[in-house]
């Protein structure tokens, strides 16, 4: 049974020097969405919400996460420009939480999903708006 849910919005991580700052990022408002469909359906399931441009050392708080939350379901999601940083931290979770499925969405997952799919960075692809498969 899943009752703790960990989401994360992967940005480039800020000490990238590279196209797409983290200056012009966002309010994780896709991934609160995903929140807001779950909960409708299961109440009870507790979220924790990181979005990595609010940190200058993000995989630390990645793992700090997964210790003190300790999640049985773990979302990522992010945008293309963001793929190296979402294989870092993808890796990072199997790393420390190797049972722990998860599950990638978003821009970059939706257009390159047999690309995280063969590369094994998440179980589950989920491909455009996630409201309706990720409560499934
Ligand atoms: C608002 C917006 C911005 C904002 C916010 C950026 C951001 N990081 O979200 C600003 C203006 C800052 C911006 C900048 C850029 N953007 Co922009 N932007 C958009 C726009 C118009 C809407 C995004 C949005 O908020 N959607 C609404 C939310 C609710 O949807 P969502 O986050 O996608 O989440 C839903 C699903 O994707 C899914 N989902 C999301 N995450 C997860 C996770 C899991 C586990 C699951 C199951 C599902 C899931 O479920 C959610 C609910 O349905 C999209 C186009 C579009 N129509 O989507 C382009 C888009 C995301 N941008 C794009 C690009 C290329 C950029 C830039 C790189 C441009 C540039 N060269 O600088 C920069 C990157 C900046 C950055 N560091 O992120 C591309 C990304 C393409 C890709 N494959 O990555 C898009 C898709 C436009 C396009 N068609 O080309 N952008």
């Amino acid at each position: 049974m899943i009752s703790r849910i960990l989401l994360i919005d992967v940005d480039v991580f800020r000490n990238e020097d590279s196209v797409g700052s983290v200056n012009f990022s966002h309010h994780p408002i896709g991934l609160l969405y995903l929140v807001s469909a779950v909960r409708q359906a299961f109440p009870a399931i507790d979220f924790n919400v990181f979005h990595t441009s609010t940190s200058n050392e993000p995989l630390k708080i990645v793992e700090a996460l997964l210790s003190s939350f300790n999640p049985d379901l773990v979302g990522l999601r992010s945008l293309s420009i963001a793929q190296e940083p979402f294989k870092i931290i993808a890796e990072k979770l199997r790393e420390l939480k190797p049972g722990v499925p998860l599950v990638g969405g978003g821009p970059y997952t939706s257009s390159s999903y047999d690309d995280v799919l063969l590369k094994g960075l998440v179980d589950i692809a989920v491909i455009g708006e996630g409201e309706t498969t990720f409560v499934d």
